[in-house]
């Protein structure tokens, strides 16, 4: 497939909340979407490197940079065979996943709209819904923790996840476990403490935690191994499996025994697919997270979590919780639960054009 032209843009679009964690807040999604154009079809990807190098290396700046100058070079004007096709001839670029993944996503989405199939279909999904649960920001309060756990678990979604941070951390989660005690619970420290300070993750394990998602610091996969032997509840990494060699690694170490996939952090669905095999093999359940995306990348998530070895509720919850309006139809959102996992081709939502132009801050046409 020839790619023709690929259209770049910086979004952005306001949250409908404060969205804080251990590393910092996001109030505005700010992200770069690439189109890429290939025979009248225009095959989307989201770019999910956020505006600060807070949660992973790279920035809008920096993906923005790469894929300038380095990324898009490999396929505009280029006859691409396949979605693996562009990760071989990306594969000299180091790193720079979240940026190499906009253009893997994007591929992906092109090539099955071109051969009329669901991108769930394309990539080998088996479910016609996913089960979503909800990641919630560090509230002011505990009291405000409650009732926020409180608005979504009567909405539906199949578990909660608490952001913490070293603090009232165990107060929290012993508040909610008490006003739930049958909710699917997990926390989510993004990497907030160490080893020296774990006793604060031990005072965790009575509350019956479906897992504790990546404690420890996201290059530490010893120290993850050695708290692991501490504790009952299980680890789930998410910052430090970058690809299928970290999974391996970490699932070998006793790291973790379960993993969240973000397509973005690992570099595409290529690699979510390799890490899927990696987890099948081991019996290590996976579901995808999520970084706050809009529409597109929404899809995206939607579609690689219709996989079998997804077997957990993931981040991806409804569309109308983040934005006011979101620039796919239909929105992606979820009804008790269940999000329904698009069936038309590629991606399977439409982008609204008007909307997108609204938030679209600055954008770079790329031509042969
Ligand atoms: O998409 O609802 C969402 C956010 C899910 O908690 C979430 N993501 O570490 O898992 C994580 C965080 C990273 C992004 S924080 C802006
Ligand atoms: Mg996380």
């Amino acid at each position: 497939m020839r790619v023709e032209v690929a259209v770049l843009r910086h979004v952005e679009m306001p949250l409908r909340f404060r969205f804080r964690t251990s590393f910092g807040e996001t109030t505005i999604k700010s992200f770069l979407l690439l189109e890429l154009l290939s025979s009248g079809l225009s095959g989307f990807g989201e770019c999910v490197a956020e505006a600060g190098p807070f949660y992973a290396p790279e920035t809008v700046g920096t993906a923005g940079h790469v894929l300038s100058e380095f990324l898009l070079p490999l396929v505009v004007g280029a006859e691409i065979a396949s979605p693996e096709d562009f990760e071989s001839r990306a594969a000299r670029v180091r790193g720079n996943r979240m940026a190499k993944a906009a253009v893997e996503t994007a591929l992906r989405d092109l090539f099955a709209k071109a051969s009329g199939t669901s991108l769930s279909a394309a990539l080998g999904g088996t479910r016609t819904a996913i089960e979503v649960g909800v990641s919630l920001g560090i509230s002011p309060t505990v009291a405000d923790t409650v009732e926020n756990v409180r608005k979504h678990v009567g909405e539906g979604y199949r578990r909660i996840k608490l952001k913490i941070e070293p603090g009232t951390d165990v107060e929290r989660v012993k508040a909610v476990r008490e006003a739930f005690p049958s909710i699917a619970l997990t926390v989510d420290a993004n990497a907030a403490y160490t080893l020296a300070t774990a006793d604060r993750i031990r005072a965790l394990d009575p509350f019956g935690l479906d897992y504790i998602e990546q404690p420890l610091h996201h290059e530490d996969l010893a120290d993850h191994a050695e708290l692991a032997k501490t504790l009952r509840t299980p680890i789930c990494l998410d910052e430090s499996i970058r690809s299928a060699r970290d999974a391996r690694t970490a699932i070998a170490l006793g790291a973790c025994r379960v993993i969240n996939v973000k397509i973005g952090r690992v570099g595409g669905h290529g690699e979510a697919l390799r890490i899927h095999a990696v987890a099948a093999r081991a019996g290590v359940p996976l579901w995808c997270g999520g970084m706050l995306e809009a529409g597109v990348g929404r899809a995206q998530n939607v579609a690689v979590a219709s996989l079998p070895g997804f077997s957990k509720p993931g981040d991806t919850s409804s569309s109308s919780r983040y934005f006011e309006e979101d620039i796919v139809t239909p929105p992606l959102e979820a009804t008790g639960g269940l999000m329904p996992v698009p069936t038309g081709p590629g991606i399977g939502v439409a982008v609204r054009r008007d909307v997108l132009e609204r938030v679209t801050v600055t954008r770079k046409d790329f031509r042969a």
